[in-house]
Parts: C-alpha cells; sequence; structure tokens
C-alpha cells in the first residue's frame, strides 16, 4: 500500500426503483457483516430524523407541497448535513451500508423533469460511494410488492423514468444486482459484492468525491 492511501471503512450504497427491496436488503446485509466482525452502521436516506429530513417526510406523505428544486435540494442538505460524520465513520474503519443516496437524489428530481445535470451539481464534493449496488427491478414488477402506491412518486409510469435516469448514472463503481430473484438470493450476491469492497479499503483506498 502506497503512501497516503487511507485505510479506512467502505461506502457501499444500495440503489433501486421503490419497492426494489433495498431496506430489507440493506438490514440483512448490514447484520451478516457485523456477524462476521467487520464494523458496520446501517444508514438510510432521507435521514427522516433531522428537521431537514422531517419535511422531506411531510412531503413525501403528501401532507405538504414543495416546489421541484426545493424538495431536490433540501434532499441534497440532508445529505450534506450528515457529511462530516459520514466521512470520520469511515475514516476511523467503519463501513456504511447505506440505503438510497445521491443515485436517488439526481434520479428522482429528473424523472419530474428537472435538468438531469442540475440535479447532480449539488451533490459535487460528497463522498463517492466505492460500491453501488443497484437492485434492478421493472417497475411492472415492483408494483406488484406490498405497500406500493403509498408514498409520493410510486407509480409505474413515474418509476420508469427514475430508472432511465439511474441508467445513465451507471460507472465502474456499479454492480446490477436482479432483484426479481429470492430475497436470500439476492442477498448472496449483496454478501460477496461487499466483502470484497471492505477487503479493499481495509488495504488502502483513497476516498473520492462525488462526481468521480
Ligand atoms: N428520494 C430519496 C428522492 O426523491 N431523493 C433523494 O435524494 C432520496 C434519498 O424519496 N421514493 C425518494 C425516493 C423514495 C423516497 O425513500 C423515500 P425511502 O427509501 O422509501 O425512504
Ligand atoms: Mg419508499
Amino acid at each position: 500500500v502506497g503512501g497516503g492511501v487511507e485505510k479506512r471503512g467502505a461506502l457501499i450504497v444500495l440503489e433501486g426503483l421503490d419497492r426494489s427491496g433495498k431496506s430489507s436488503q440493506c438490514r440483512a446485509l448490514a447484520s451478516f457483516l457485523r456477524g462476521r466482525g467487520q464494523a458496520v452502521e446501517e444508514w438510510r436516506f432521507p435521514d427522516r430524523t433531522t428537521a431537514i429530513g422531517q419535511m422531506i417526510s411531510s412531503y413525501l406523505s403528501e401532507t405538504s407541497e414543495l416546489d421541484d428544486a426545493a424538495i431536490h435540494l433540501l434532499f441534497s442538505a440532508n445529505r450534506w448535513e450528515k457529511k462530516n460524520l459520514m466521512e470520520s465513520t469511515l475514516r476511523a474503519g467503519t463501513s456504511l451500508v447505506v440505503d438510497r443516496y445521491s443515485y436517488s437524489g439526481v434520479a428522482f428530481s429528473a424523472a419530474k423533469g428537472l435538468d438531469f445535470q442540475w440535479c447532480k451539481t449539488p451533490e459535487k464534493g460528497l463522498p463517492a460511494a466505492d460500491l453501488v449496488l443497484y437492485l434492478d427491478i421493472q417497475p411492472e414488477v415492483a408494483a406488484r410488492r406490498g405497500e406500493y402506491g403509498v408514498e409520493r412518486y410510486e407509480k409505474v409510469e413515474f418509476q420508469t423514468r427514475v430508472a432511465s435516469h439511474y441508467q445513465a448514472m451507471r460507472d465502474s463503481t456499479w454492480q446490477i444486482v436482479d432483484a426479481d430473484q429470492t430475497v436470500d438470493e439476492v442477498q448472496q450476491v449483496l454478501r460477496e459484492a461487499a466483502q470484497n469492497v471492505i477487503d479493499t479499503c481495509k488495504s488502502g483506498r483513497e476516498l473520492l468525491r462525488l462526481w468521480p
């Protein structure tokens, strides 16, 4: 390992359409890794526990209305308010398994018609994920899963546009995982990929920033 390349925890992000299985998979993945003795925290965005997060939550449950650009910037601010803690946690050697990140921010806002590049701008400078696990599912298949349609955005037509914007952000850190398999099959793929990137970061890998 060369000088200056830090040994640290890995930033692992799960992304995908609503009802693609991210939350259950995140929980299972984090507890598996902890069971293996890894230092791992499970995070999610939006983080609804902060003041900004509560504004986002009431917007999502359709109890409040906000301009598309304003809510976009609130989602981004909700990540910025956690940036220092995210970085110090990674540098202390703890890996983060994160349910949604900047990619959701861009994909969902661009699906409303906001300019794709404009949507990326406020994310610039946040820590870049070491691994993005994209749970790939057809919007029609996701729609048949429980509780779909409860929150804003949970409509097949909208989710189809979200998927196309996600596609435009794929890079070498992304791994596409077929989410139309059993929970255990999906989990198996995630475990292997996560363990690999944790090992890489543990032996030293520079923490990059969005957008690499
Ligand atoms: N969402 C999530 C956004 O529109 N922008 C963002 O930056 C993030 C992180 O919020 N439909 C959307 C995607 C989801 C919704 O997320 C709530 P979840 O994972 O269901 O709590
Ligand atoms: Mg949801």
